[in-house]
């Protein structure tokens, strides 16, 4: 078994040995997928997970733009297309000064899987361009976005490629993107997921990831008789995703200890509660502020410069910031600490020997592609409801979200349940997200 993993690694590795995080998760994988390949005739030998790394198509291309001070600025755009078997390319757009082909790459990989454990019939894709929105005027942002979409726009469609947001990426910047898709097609379809309430966007798409990354840990605990109630929690990040994860610990009855950014972590040890949690959320999607300003507001909370929350005693880790933000250091840290639980909002957040830690001391641990699965499907129910002209309540959205987080925890344990009892979510998530790609690629050929 392993010369067979290390055999197709190597291929892997000659053909990207230049893209570190795609390797990595490439490899999480193939470690789990590839013993289950083995043992079932119709996926062997048919050399499917080496098709499925191969991205169908990789576009990448030139964005030109005038920034205020009149000056002309080049970004590069990308969109990886890496797998439409069981639908259209759906994926977020990311824009961070560190974006490469090697970051979209593996999260157009994990997408597939991620989009595939849905349920919902959607392909993976990911994209976005290495623009910094830090600092940037409104105009600018809109200048970018619409030099971005003015060459975007030829690859994707409401039927083709289906973008929506990451990190950098929010409602203000779906909004542009929109705009200049509708003026150069002449059309006014469900292209990009996210959008705003009046203009075909659903309810709770905002919250969406970070709901259902709290949902997932809910599950989890469950199969041990627990709960979030009375949880102390830290949670990574302050963007989208960190905001509605704290707001639905909190709905819970847990309690938030930290937020952070890429310059550090507060720690609020009486805990975030809803009136500070809305302090944040202006500081960070209004002002467009930095984390630390939250002890000026609450003096009693301490800043912590350039950490990582993983070193405060917990119950939960939720990271949800970005990848590779939790080693195999914190790991040793947060068990050392009493965590029994990580769910993961962000994606690929843990690294290898992160994971490894967990997995070993067999606490309960989600990676991001089943946890943080949530904000897709919310994307997937917005675009069944552009397809029906309609729109559903708040409710009933919720509730379909609910319902999907419950099966994509069914489904980890129907593929990764050991003898013992212990739950390998990783693998199970792997497999489970293979196997409908895989069968779909099957019945449709070589293509
Ligand atoms: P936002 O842009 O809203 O927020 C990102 C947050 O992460 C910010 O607090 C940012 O801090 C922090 N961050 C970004 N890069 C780094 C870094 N290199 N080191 C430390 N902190 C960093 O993004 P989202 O909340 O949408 O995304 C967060 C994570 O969740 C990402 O991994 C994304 O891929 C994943 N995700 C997002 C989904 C969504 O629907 N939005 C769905 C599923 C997963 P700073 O402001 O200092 O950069
Ligand atoms: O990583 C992700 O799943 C996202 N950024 C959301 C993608 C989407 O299409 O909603």
């Amino acid at each position: 078994m392993k010369d067979n993993i290390e055999a197709f690694l190597d291929l892997v590795k000659e053909r990207n040995g230049h893209e570190p995080e795609f390797l990595q998760a490439v490899e999480e994988v193939a470690e789990t997928v590839i013993p289950y390949i083995v043992q079932h005739d119709i996926y062997y030998g048919k050399n499917i997970l080496l098709r499925m790394v191969e991205p169908e198509r990789l576009i990448s291309f030139r964005v030109s733009w005038v920034d205020d001070s009149g000056e002309i600025q080049v970004n590069r755009g990308y969109r990886v297309q890496m797998n439409s078997a069981i639908g259209p390319y759906k994926g977020g757009l990311r824009f961070h000064p560190t974006v490469n082909a090697s970051i979209l790459k593996f999260l157009a990989f994990e997408q597939v899987f991620k989009n595939s454990l849905t349920t919902l019939p959607m392909g993976g894709g990911k994209g976005g361009s290495d623009f910094d929105p830090k600092g940037k005027s409104d105009n600018e942002i809109m200048r970018f976005c619409h030099a971005f979409m003015s060459e975007l726009f030829r690859y994707i469609g409401p039927n083709t490629d289906v973008p929506a947001g990451d990190i950098g990426v929010g409602g203000r910047e779906i909004g542009f993107l929109f705009g200049m898709y509708k003026k150069l097609r002449n059309e006014f379809t469900g292209v990009l997921t996210g959008k705003g309430q009046s203009w075909g966007g659903s309810l709770i798409r905002p919250e969406a990831t970070g709901y259902g990354t709290v949902y997932f840990a809910k599950s989890m605990l469950e199969t041990k008789g627990d709960s979030i109630k009375g949880k102390k929690v830290t949670v990574s990040g302050s963007g989208n995703v960190a905001q509605y994860a704290a707001e639905k610990i909190l709905d819970l009855g847990g309690k938030v200890l930290t937020l952070s950014d890429s310059s550090g972590y507060i720690y609020d040890e009486d805990g975030i509660d809803r009136a500070k949690l809305a302090y944040v959320m202006e500081l960070k999607n209004e002002k467009r502020g930095r984390i630390s300003e939250y002890i000026e507001a609450y003096p009693k909370a301490k800043f912590v410069k350039g950490k990582t929350p993983w070193e405060v005693k917990c119950d939960v880790a939720m990271p949800c910031a970005t990848q590779n933000e939790l080693n195999g250091e914190d790991a040793k840290m947060l068990l050392d600490n009493g965590c029994m639980c990580v769910s993961e909002g962000a994606n690929m957040p843990s690294t290898k020997e992160a994971v490894h830690t967990f997995q070993k001391a067999r606490i309960l641990y989600a990676p991001g592609k089943a946890s943080n699965a949530g904000g897709v499907a919310t994307s997937g129910l917005e675009m069944s409801q552009n397809s029906l002209r309609l729109k559903w309540s708040r409710k009933e959205v919720d509730n379909k979200l609910k319902d999907i987080m419950s099966d994509i925890h069914k489904s980890c344990l129907e593929y990764g349940k050991d003898e013992d009892g212990y739950i390998d979510y990783v693998r199970g998530a792997n497999i489970a997200g293979f196997v409908k790609v895989a069968d779909a690629m099957l019945a449709q050929g070589i293509v």
